[in-house]
């Protein structure tokens, strides 16, 4: 380590308390690093700075109107593209709303945003990559995610399930009757807690009077663990390790695993949200030094593996991928009808007539007569 990098580690202060790490905030190295080839630790990095660059065209085109209420990412993008690569690629993933990454480190499929934008087929390309669509109920696809893992198990199919949530989702009954159960039946299952510090205007001191979200695994019987939610290498070491877990565990530990990545949401909770009624700007302050893509991007230069130009190319790939997504987006043909599509089983009688008011003024007036004016 240089003299420099030494400095750097010494003076930045670390707001994360005990956690597992592989990386100081200068990308030096100070754990142990997963065993990931050349092209698999750039990929990882490529896909976070995707996910960054998705986040910053996705808070635009929600002020622009081109898409509805996002969700952002800014800060956490390490730990759902990371999470994501220590599994198979049919290991299903079910996700909160903020944690893109997942599907990002999947291929990044236009319906992804098609979703956003509202178009309910977008769910259809998250079928094909094994991504469960967002879930705003908080917590409520934590059982599905535990029943899926259970039918693996019944199946004797080779595969484990890993569900993302946040820190406020602790609290909710979903939770417990998940980890319950999940716990109970030693189903394969990997559970991602991202605690952002922040559920809305929450604060986690205000969640839950446990010092920690990795210590309730021990009311269930397996194992917690707090990682640094920052630091790429060190989820993906924290979540291959618990997927070996939930695909073979051994007869005297259960195969769950809960993780806590311990991170920070830089951004407002929502595009509908303004955190400055709730929370200082200042309060984010001593996390910048952990921010996952310049840590990542220091690391990969110490190690011989990328220089300006490569940074750079990076860079441009991301920005060409997210564009690229956008574009196909935008060219999704939306069927007004679908917003009565998979509510209810048998539509009731009020919501069929509402269905075919809305159909017989679209015939009247055009499709293009309830789309936004360009
Ligand atoms: C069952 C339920 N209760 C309340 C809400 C309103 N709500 C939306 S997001 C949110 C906070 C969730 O916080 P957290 O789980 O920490 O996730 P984060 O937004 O920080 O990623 C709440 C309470 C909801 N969507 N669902
Ligand atoms: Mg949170």
């Amino acid at each position: 380590m240089s003299d420099a990098d030494a400095e750097t580690s010494e003076t930045a202060v670390d707001p994360m308390g005990d956690v597992r790490r592989v990386l100081g905030p200068d990308g030096a190295v100070v754990g142990d690093v997963p065993d990931l080839s050349d092209e698999r630790l750039l990929t990882i990095y490529r896909d976070m700075v995707t996910a960054r660059r998705f986040d910053e065209r996705a808070v635009s085109l929600q002020r622009q109107g081109r898409i509805g209420t996002y969700s952002a990412i800014e800060g956490q993008e390490a730990s759902s593209v990371a999470a994501t690569h220590a599994l198979r690629d049919d290991d299903p993933v079910f996700y909160q709303y903020r944690e893109h990454g997942a599907v990002i480190a999947r291929g990044f499929p236009a319906e992804y945003l098609a979703y956003w934008m509202g178009h309910e087929s977008g769910t259809a390309g998250l079928a094909d990559i094994d991504v469960f669509p967002l879930n705003i109920g908080i917590a409520a696809h934590l059982p599905h995610a535990v029943g899926a893992a259970m039918a693996f198990d019944y199946r004797d199919e080779d595969r484990i399930t890993c569900a993302h949530f946040g820190d406020g989702a602790t609290s909710e009954g979903d939770f417990h009757e998940a980890l319950n159960f999940a716990g109970v039946f030693d189903t394969p299952s990997v559970f991602v807690c991202h605690n952002n510090q922040w559920a809305i205007s929450i604060p986690r001191e205000d969640q839950t009077a446990s010092p920690t979200l990795a210590q309730k695994a021990e009311a269930y019987g397996f194992e917690g663990v707090r990682v640094d939610g920052m630091d790429p290498l060190a989820v993906y070491a924290a979540v291959e390790e618990a997927a070996q877990q939930a695909r073979n565990g051994t007869d005297d530990s259960l195969r769950p695993t809960l993780i806590e990545t311990v991170e920070y949401r830089f951004g407002a909770h929502t595009t509908a949200d303004d955190p400055s009624a709730y929370r200082d700007d200042a309060d984010g302050d001593p996390w910048r030094a952990w921010d996952p893509l310049p840590r990542m991007e220091a690391f990969l230069r110490k190690q011989g593996l990328a220089d300006d130009d490569r940074i750079e190319a990076i860079r441009e790939e991301a920005n060409d991928r997210v564009a690229a997504v956008i574009d196909e987006a935008e060219r999704f043909e939306g069927d007004p009808a679908d917003m009565f599509a998979d509510v209810y089983a048998e539509t009731p009688a009020e919501l069929e007539r509402q269905r075919e008011s809305l159909l017989a003024a679209v015939e009247r007036h055009g499709k293009d007569a309830f789309l936004r004016e360009e």
